[in-house]
């Protein structure tokens, strides 16, 4: 059924890949299949928007496929978080400036709360400013930025610059992600990590606050 969704998504079949998503977790699928699945299908979709198959509507078609699936899957996954659990550590994430994408922020951002961080969710093109401005206020141990133009390594560049002349850089772990984002490109924006997706976004976190 994984790969059912995967084809709905990639062809624009709108209702059919909300009720195969809605069928899949009715049937006991991990939550995170069908997140992978979704991102499975988004690939697709990029990789025919480069192509030229695909054109803007086709994107925001698959932005507003995603939200709504992504809204499924949410409350199955908050449902495992303890309540009164205190927070393992602030994080502050957002896209960067000039860059509006925010699926993949959200869903890194809904991933670190369920698993017991304070996120500091500064939204969409946000400029280095804001950065440093959400960082002095929440003082946070980690900072995650979320960039999918190649305009954002720029970007994300200049913002770890803003934290460094705010004399921020050394109490921080800054993690980098988004679809064109890999880790050859971490030392060059001045980054301490690359996380492919959500979990790995989680995993940065727990390891920068001593979790594991
Ligand atoms: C949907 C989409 C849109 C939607 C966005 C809707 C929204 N609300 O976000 C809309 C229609 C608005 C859009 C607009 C544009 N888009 Co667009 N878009 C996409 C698409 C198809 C999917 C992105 C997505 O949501 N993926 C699904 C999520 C779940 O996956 P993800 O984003 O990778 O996120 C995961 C990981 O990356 C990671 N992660 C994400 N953030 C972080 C942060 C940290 C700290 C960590 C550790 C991990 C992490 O975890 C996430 C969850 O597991 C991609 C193609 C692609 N393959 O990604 C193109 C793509 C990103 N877009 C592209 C382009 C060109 C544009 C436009 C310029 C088009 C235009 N001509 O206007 C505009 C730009 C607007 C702007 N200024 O930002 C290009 C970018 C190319 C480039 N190299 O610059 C892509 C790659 C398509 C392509 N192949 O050409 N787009």
């Amino acid at each position: 059924m994984k790969e059912q969704l995967v084809e709905a998504i990639a062809n624009m079949q709108e209702e059919e890949a909300l009720q195969l998503a809605q069928e899949m977790l009715d049937a006991g699928e991990d939550p995170q299949v069908v997140l992978d699945a979704c991102r499975d299908g988004m690939a697709i979709v990029g990789d025919r928007y480069e192509a030229k198959e695909y054109f803007l509507p086709e994107l925001v078609i698959a932005g507003d496929m995603l939200q709504d699936i992504g809204a499924l899957v949410k409350p199955l996954l908050k449902g495992a978080q303890a309540e009164d659990e205190k927070p393992l550590g602030n994080v502050v994430l957002g896209t960067v400036r000039g860059d509006i994408h925010d699926i993949g922020k959200d869903i890194v951002s809904f991933m670190l709360d369920v698993n017991n961080f304070k996120v500091h969710d500064i939204g969409v093109d946000a400029a280095p400013a804001k950065f440093v401005e959400k960082i002095k206020e929440v003082q946070p141990e980690v900072v995650g930025m979320s960039g999918f133009l190649t305009l954002a390594f720029e970007q994300m560049r200049l913002t770890v610059e803003a934290i460094k002349e705010a004399g921020l850089r050394d109490n921080i772990k800054i993690m980098i992600g988004g679809a064109v984002m890999d880790e050859a490109i971490t030392s060059h924006i001045g980054a301490d990590a690359f996380g492919a997706d959500a979990a790995a976004a989680v995993k940065l976190a727990k390891t920068w606050t001593g979790v594991n």
